[in-house]
């Protein structure tokens, strides 16, 4: 099994696709935004995770195409669905540490926003503070140019780092996308309630949408809503969903 070889012939042999997780706002009942994340099925391995197969891209480089595949896709499907007069909600999409340094980032998306006549702001991208640590002046420099071609950025998996707090004041950021370990590791021991708490507060009190991950029980979601965080991603509402199931849940959002 050479993974890289295999790996390298995925994109030509159609064997991506995408799925779509929802992210809802608990007041409203409305969708907030959709996450677009990749599915790798191999004809003879069958499906291989993300996280086992994103890291390879990584190291090859071929996260770079691959990368660009997903945007366009994701900007596609978006566009497609506002076509047919389902409720626009914006598409996110993860980009990696090798994607934000890579020097044709931002001439890429705006490609792919022109391409697909995606208007910007449906596109948010996601960032983990992995790809800032490696470089911040780059990653600042970067995040500008996306923000002035109109689209925005979250901070993925927040809350699991190190230097997040200086990261958050310098860049600009959005949205903040709370770790699921925060939300699922949530007992009813006080503190990892205060833990979560000081979290939202800290996003919001920088004027950031906070959307707290990983929610699967209706006890997470009472005990967010208590802590004012009412935008939520998880199992409770709904698994990452293929586009037709997807955009069937797009159908109900009132
Ligand atoms: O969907 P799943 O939980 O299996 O995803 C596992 C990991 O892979 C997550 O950290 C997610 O952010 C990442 N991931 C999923 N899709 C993409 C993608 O299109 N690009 C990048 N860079 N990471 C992705
Ligand atoms: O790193 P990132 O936040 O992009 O990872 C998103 C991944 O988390 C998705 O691939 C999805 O499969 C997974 N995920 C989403 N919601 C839940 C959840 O409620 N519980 C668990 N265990 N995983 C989830
Ligand atoms: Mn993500
Ligand atoms: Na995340």
């Amino acid at each position: 099994f050479k993974a890289k070889n295999v790996l390298s012939q995925a994109l030509v042999q159609e064997e991506f696709s995408l799925c779509y997780q929802p992210q809802v706002n608990i007041s409203s009942g409305e969708i907030h935004g959709m996450e677009a994340l990749l599915r790798w099925k191999h004809p003879r391995f069958g499906q291989v995770s993300p996280s086992k197969f994103i890291p390879l891209a990584e190291e090859t480089d071929l996260i770079i195409p691959i990368g660009k595949w997903v945007l366009k896709t994701a900007c596609i499907q978006n566009q497609a669905w506002q076509k047919i007069g389902l409720p626009a909600v914006p598409v996110s999409v993860n980009l990696s540490p090798r994607q934000l340094q890579h020097p044709d980032l931002v001439k890429m998306v705006g490609q792919v926003l022109d391409e697909t006549g995606l208007a910007p702001h449906w596109l948010e991208l996601e960032i983990t503070e992995a790809a800032l640590m490696q470089d911040l002046e780059l990653a600042r420099k970067v995040m500008r140019e996306l923000q002035q071609l109109g689209v925005s950025i979250s901070m993925d998996d927040f809350g699991i780092g190190c230097s997040s707090l200086g990261y958050l004041k310098q860049l600009p950021f959005h949205t903040l996308k709370i770790a699921q370990s925060f939300v699922r590791e949530l007992k009813d021991d006080s503190q990892d309630a205060a833990l979560l708490s000081a979290l939202i507060t800290l996003g919001r009190s920088l004027n950031l949408r906070v959307v707290a991950e990983g929610v699967e029980t209706e006890q997470q979601v009472e005990l967010l809503r208590s802590l004012h965080c009412e935008e939520m991603q998880g199992y409770r509402f709904s698994k990452p969903l293929q586009a037709e199931e997807a955009a069937k849940f797009l159908a109900l959002s009132p």
